[in-house]
């Protein structure tokens, strides 16, 4: 598939140069100046933006600085092309974040590596950052994104009125599959589990590895009696599932305790209510496992 650029550029020749140039190695979308490139932007992220430095309206150095404050578009590198002939300006740009910065009357072959070379650095950054928050046996997040990701959901749950809720989940014995069927068994199962869980979640949900056999998920603008449903959904799908590993069966259970925004105290943060879900864990492994506990208030319900 080819790479998206997003060419912003006032002058019509400039920008007819650079579509002979680049159209047949990129997908070339052209805006004349900030303001159609403002209109272009919700429905097209690009790989690569190219932008000139004066132009009527908002300049480059404009135009990057607002970039750089909205989540969806910090991360599209930007190339300056301009006519300046000014280091100090080149400085700027680079201090504003720009990737690289290219001199026009430009060379052709120069431009495309430093695009290339773009392009490469992005791709490498985008694998650092998917591997950083990443499980490296399940696939699914890790820990550390999860209370990254929870702290921004509690903000804005609490900023809109919606509610959230977390649950934690722990597998039952998971340490005699272990001990009975081996290491990569008990990898199988944990895998298994995830699939499983991910397919009954929802998409804005987020379910993370919180360690060894230990689960967590965020279910996002959502009640305590659909979070303790889609968790009690997980657990009768696996109540007369028998996987089979190296053609042998396998079977296990897990215990969850999930607690509500709705029910915890003012000003509350992640690692509280991860401690509390935790506890209503603890209670479900004490009460005979593979069961679901929640708090309502002060009532204590097992499911
Ligand atoms: P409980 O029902 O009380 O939770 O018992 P349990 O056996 O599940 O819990 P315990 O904490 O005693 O054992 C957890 C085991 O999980 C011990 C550890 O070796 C194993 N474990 C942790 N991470 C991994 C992993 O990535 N792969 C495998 N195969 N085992 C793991
Ligand atoms: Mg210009
Ligand atoms: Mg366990
Ligand atoms: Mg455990």
């Amino acid at each position: 598939m080819k790479h998206t650029i997003l060419i912003v550029e006032d002058s019509g020749s400039t920008r007819l140069h650079l579509s002979n140039i680049l159209s047949d190695e990129y997908n070339c979308i052209f805006a004349a100046s900030g303001e159609e490139m403002w209109k272009i932007l919700p429905e097209t992220i690009p790989s690569i933006l190219l932008l000139d430095v004066i132009m009527p309206g908002e300049t480059g150095f404009d135009i990057i600085l607002k970039l750089s404050k909205r989540d969806e578009y910090r991360n599209i590198p930007v190339i300056f092309l301009t006519g300046l002939d000014d280091s100090a300006e080149a400085v700027r740009g680079f201090e504003i974040g720009a990737f690289d910065y290219i001199r026009k009357p430009f060379d052709e072959a120069e431009l495309k590596a430093r695009i290339k070379s773009v392009l490469r650095i992005k791709d490498h950054e985008n694998r650092l950052r998917v591997h950083s928050v990443t499980d490296y046996l399940t696939g699914i997040y890790n820990r550390r994104y999860f209370f990254e990701a929870a702290k921004n959901h509690i903000y804005y749950s609490l900023r809109s009125g919606k509610n959230l809720c977390v649950a934690m989940l722990d597998l039952d014995h998971f340490k005699d599959i272990n001990d009975t069927m081996g290491h990569d068994a008990g990898d199988f199962v944990l895998k298994k589990f995830t699939d499983m869980v991910k397919s009954r979640i929802r998409p804005y949900d987020i379910f993370a590895r919180h360690g060894g056999e230990e689960f967590v998920i965020l279910f996002s603008d959502c009640g305590k009696e659909k979070s303790v449903d889609i968790v009690a959904r997980v657990r009768a799908g696996l109540l007369n599932k028998e996987f089979l590993f190296e053609s042998k069966p396998v079977k296990f259970t897990f215990s969850a305790g999930v607690v509500s925004l709705a029910d915890e105290s003012k000003g509350v943060t992640v690692e509280q209510m991860v401690h509390h879900a935790d506890a209503m864990l603890y209670k479900a492994k004490e009460s005979g496992r593979n069961c679901i506990i929640y708090q309502d208030g002060n009532t204590i319900s097992k499911s």
